[in-house]
């Protein structure tokens, strides 16, 4: 018998016990009989138990990555909407620590990241697809992937945004910023976090650690736009809307013409105007989502897969580090960790600082990379799969 007719009829013959069958009575004469009233339980049973993506929580991967991947300090993690693979940009062997910057600069004497920092993993099983990256960046931090496959990263040792075109290991000509001179005009940045892209090829760029505003660039990288500006004030109660204290994350909603800024300190996310439809500007204040549950907000990410819009963050770090759902209400949908199993060293469970997140095209995964420990892990809806 087929299995999923096996076990309807296990299923039945189990309802039947709970509608009182009598022993003498055979299964099969019993089903047959009550059928249309089985079926109408099964099928009220069926739609009380239906896993809904909104309410359940997604679980971590138990084998995600592979064991033999090899992954430092995650600075962005991204899906490619043209394979589905998930790709990480981690530091290697580097470690941001209190000796990494003199000032704005990176500190004289530091030599490029050895290891390959770009890794692109297979979706199902973790595998190392390919890997590239060597030997080219200090910093590694903002990774993203537009709809055409071509990865966006962020240095900020470098103070540098970078293309990369699909399936191409060596950057293209967008290369933003200039190599190792942070600065605050149209030409610099300085410590660049993330990018968005449109499907039209305009992006932005959260700019970044020590400048508190949003940049709009065309295709071509020409800067279109600016806004915000920086502070460094921790109190949220007399901000403007486009005080940034690390604006360090993007999220573009494009259906609805805004990009979303994880204002990292403030604990806060801004959306403005994005500018993508005609005769509309970007970066004119749309929303704000403030919940003094957040905590610091590191990474958010969109997603129109569910009963209703969401957004994923982020926040940290450890004890407060969690991943969240909310809705476009600011409704915190669920809160999550990582169970005690998923520990590692001395930890005890849960994130140490998540620091980047995606979300798979279908919206049933979410992928989270952290530092320290330095991992990314893959949460699921339901089961995950392994191809
Ligand atoms: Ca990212």
């Amino acid at each position: 018998m087929d299995r999923v007719v096996q076990s309807a009829v296990l299923f039945l013959v189990v309802l039947a016990c709970g509608v009182g069958a009598r022993p003498s009575q055979g299964y099969e004469e019993y089903i047959y009989e009550h059928l249309p009233e089985l079926l109408d339980r099964l099928q009220r049973l069926d739609y009380a138990d239906k896993p809904s993506i909104n309410t359940l929580e997604p679980r971590v991967a138990p084998h995600w990555p592979a064991s033999d991947v090899s992954i430092g300090q995650v600075g962005g993690i991204a899906v490619d909407p043209t394979t589905g693979d998930i790709l990480v940009f981690h530091r290697g062997e580097r470690e941001w620590g209190y000796n990494s910057f003199v000032g704005d600069k990176f500190a004289p004497g530091q030599h490029t990241i050895k290891n390959n920092t770009i890794l692109r993993l297979d979706r199902a099983t973790g595998h190392i697809l390919d890997s590239f990256g060597a030997d080219r960046f200090y910093m590694p931090h903002g990774l993203t992937v537009d709809h055409a496959g071509n990865l966006w990263v962020t240095d900020v040792g470098l103070h540098q945004v970078m293309m990369f075109p699909k399936g191409s290991h060596e950057p293209s000509d967008i290369v933003l910023g200039e190599a190792g001179i942070p600065g605050s005009d149209d030409d610099h940045f300085c410590k660049p976090t993330d990018v968005a892209v449109a499907s039209n090829g305009d992006f932005f760029v959260s700019d970044g650690y020590c400048n508190g505003r949003i940049m709009k660039f065309s295709k071509k990288g020409h800067l279109l736009k600016q806004w915000g500006k920086k502070s460094s004030d921790g109190n949220t109660g007399s901000l403007s809307e486009d005080e940034f204290f690390v604006p360090h994350s993007l999220a573009l909603i494009e259906a609805r013409n805004i990009i979303c800024v994880a204002d990292r300190e403030h604990g806060r996310i801004q959306c403005f105007t994005a500018g993508l439809n005609n005769g509309t500007e970007a970066g004119y204040f749309v929303h704000s989502f403030d919940n003094p549950e957040f905590g610091k907000v590191f990474a958010i990410a969109y997603d129109n897969n569910g009963p209703e819009e969401a957004m994923y963050l982020v926040s940290g770090p450890m004890p407060n580090a969690f991943l969240f759902k909310i809705n476009l209400n600011g409704e915190i949908l669920f809160r999550t960790e990582p169970p005690n199993q998923f520990a590692k060293e001395d930890k005890t469970g849960g994130f140490g600082q998540p620091h980047d997140l995606a979300v798979s095209q279908d919206g049933r995964e979410i992928y989270t990379g952290e530092i320290v420990p330095n991992r990314a892990l893959k949460f699921c809806y339901g089961r995950c799969t392994q191809r």
